[in-house]
């Protein structure tokens, strides 16, 4: 119940009940607190649909498969680009105790795209039963290296630092995810249909990317109301 309910509420209730008046002020608040605004939009891609085939594997067959789909562009019969990060810029920095999953699983990176809080503890899966070698890096510099020969193996690293840390395997060349590794918690990640959105961002102007791992960036201005929402769509080609 918002305060000017209450105060209608409380209104009836003195002049009925007094008791049920003070019992209606005593009440806690149900709705959420508003604490900014929202962001939606879609990403869609414009061009000719790039060549995306899958990859054709070279070991481990019997539990990888012949091949292994690429992840590199997901997009959707409306043209909506799956695993866009849409990141809010300039925003104070705040680190998190979130947790987050990076899952090998069938020879391949499960999510292929996922956007954390710098702070956030990443639990790093072997769901296969061969060996799989994860290794990140951040502006080429290993953020972890980590051997994972057994089914059901799971090894914990912070990620601290912010940026893009690409995700391989040592094992299968042909492995890729992405961890991208925010100051603070304004970012998004679109979903099969190209559409996001980033919840309760402070009001205020600011810049809005939007990063796909082979189309790159781009960059538009955004003003984000106090409450409600405003909508920023992206079109993104292949250079
Ligand atoms: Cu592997």
């Amino acid at each position: 119940m918002n305060a000017r309910g209450r105060t209608v509420l409380m209104g009836r209730a003195v002049a009925g009940a007094g008791f049920l008046a003070l019992l209606a002020f005593a009440l806690p608040d149900a709705a959420p607190a508003q604490t900014g605004g929202r962001i939606t939009g879609t990403v869609t891609f414009v061009g000719t649909l790039p060549e995306d085939p899958p990859h054709k594997t070279k070991k481990d067959q019997e539990v990888c498969g012949a091949t292994v789909p690429s992840e590199t562009y997901l997009i959707g019969a409306n043209k909506g680009i799956k695993n866009v990060v849409l990141t809010v810029e300039g925003p104070p920095a705040q680190q998190t105790a979130a947790k987050a999953v990076l899952d090998n699983n069938k020879c391949h990176f499960v999510p292929h795209v996922q956007a954390v809080v710098a702070g956030t503890e990443i639990e790093v899966r072997n769901s296969d039963p061969v060996l799989h070698n994860t290794h990140s890096y951040l502006d080429k510099r290993t953020v972890f290296n980590l051997a994972l020969p057994l089914q059901g193996q799971k090894i914990r690293r912070k990620l601290s630092k912010p940026g893009i840390v690409e995700v391989k395997c040592d094992a299968h060349d042909w492995m890729r995810g992405w961890i991208v590794v925010r100051e603070h918690p304004y970012f998004g990640v679109s979903e099969a249909n190209g559409a996001y959105r980033i919840e309760n961002v402070p009001p205020g102007k600011y810049k809005l990317t939007a990063w796909h791992e082979a189309l790159g960036s781009v960059t538009k201005e955004v003003t984000v109301p106090a409450v409600g929402t405003v909508q920023v769509d992206f079109q993104l080609r292949k250079r």
